[in-house]
């Protein structure tokens, strides 16, 4: 009900009368306010005022289940957009990865759930790599799917998550008004401004011919790093001077993922993908192309 209520505010121009949404969801005023209360504990500032009804004039910077889903849902059909049919929140957790492999082991857990935290304890990069994941700023997130594709086709699904991530950092870019350049540079780095934003570690169980589940871990807007990468490395926060709403970029993400995926799991191969991804790469019209990599198309 909070998903609802918060994605019918969210939604609306003006004030939603307390009646209209007890009417729609079919529960009691009592119950409406409860749920009021909830999100402004929370941190959304909403306006209640009398003979009008609720609207929202501020949000919070947080990443639950609610204030994620909201953006993804028709306020008409109730039906969700994007890739992401399911959120789990842990305000801290070891590595978001292992709550998705552990989920998928454990119970079974369904192609499209997100695993979301405000902080990591043993967040890992590639080969093991220790990842630092302090709470309040980044994005740590891992999606789970179980896709009907072969097992050697998996590690192209890097490609179809860094197209996502780079499509959603450029339209929070755009919508609020910063001309920083995101791209991918080959062949799955995002850049911003030239440097790297965003890490992607792709997992995998798998037999010879059969995916149990794959794992996309990526995070978004560190902005610790060590000596050795400052130059290279950077946060949507450090290039822009500005705090966006990761949740914005968590559901563009989503959207743009569904897209890029459907696309791929047709052929399993990137040759659908070829205009959108070179259209993306940094150096684009130089000497790199979709063509060669890794031998896929
Ligand atoms: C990666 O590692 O690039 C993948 C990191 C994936 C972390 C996510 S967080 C959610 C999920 N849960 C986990 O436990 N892991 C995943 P690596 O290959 O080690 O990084 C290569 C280089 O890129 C290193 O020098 C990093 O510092 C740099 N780098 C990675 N992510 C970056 C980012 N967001 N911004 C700037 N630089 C980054």
């Amino acid at each position: 009900m909070k998903t609802k209520i918060l994605n019918v505010l969210r939604k609306s121009d003006g004030y939603v009368s307390g009646q209209a949404l007890c009417n729609m969801l079919g529960v009691s005023r009592t119950a409406v306010w409860k749920v009021i209360n909830q999100l402004k504990e929370e941190g959304y500032v909403i306006e209640a005022v009398q003979n009008k009804g609720y609207h929202i004039t501020q949000y919070p910077d947080i990443l639950t289940s609610s204030e994620i889903m909201s953006q993804l849902t028709c306020v008409d059909t109730g039906s969700t957009t994007g890739i992401i049919r399911e959120v789990v929140y842990y305000d801290e957790t070891d590595s978001t990865n292992n709550e998705a492999k552990r989920a998928a082991e454990r119970d079974n857990a369904a192609d499209g759930t997100l695993y979301i935290t405000e902080s990591q304890t043993g967040g890992r990069g590639r080969r093991g790599r220790n990842w630092v994941s302090p709470a309040g700023s980044g994005i740590w997130m891992s999606l789970l799917l179980r896709p009907d594709i072969s097992p050697v086709n998996a590690s192209m699904l890097t490609i179809v998550a860094a197209m996502a991530v780079q499509e959603a950092i450029h339209k929070v870019l755009t919508e609020d008004g910063h001309v920083a350049e995101c791209r991918i540079k080959w062949p799955n780095d995002i850049v911003l401004n030239k440097k790297k934003v965003c890490g992607i570690l792709t997992e995998m169980s798998a037999e010879m011919d059969y995916i149990h589940y794959v794992v996309i871990g990526i995070n978004v807007n560190t902005t610790e790093f060590d000596d050795s990468i400052k130059a290279t490395a950077s946060s949507l926060y450090l290039e822009t001077g500005d705090h966006l709403k990761r949740s914005r970029i968590v559901a563009a993400f989503s959207e743009s993922f569904a897209k890029y995926y459907d696309t791929f799991v047709k052929t399993q191969n990137l040759a659908g993908l070829k205009e959108d991804y070179n259209s993306m790469l940094v150096n684009k019209g130089g000497e790199v192309s979709v063509r060669g990599l890794y031998g896929y198309v």
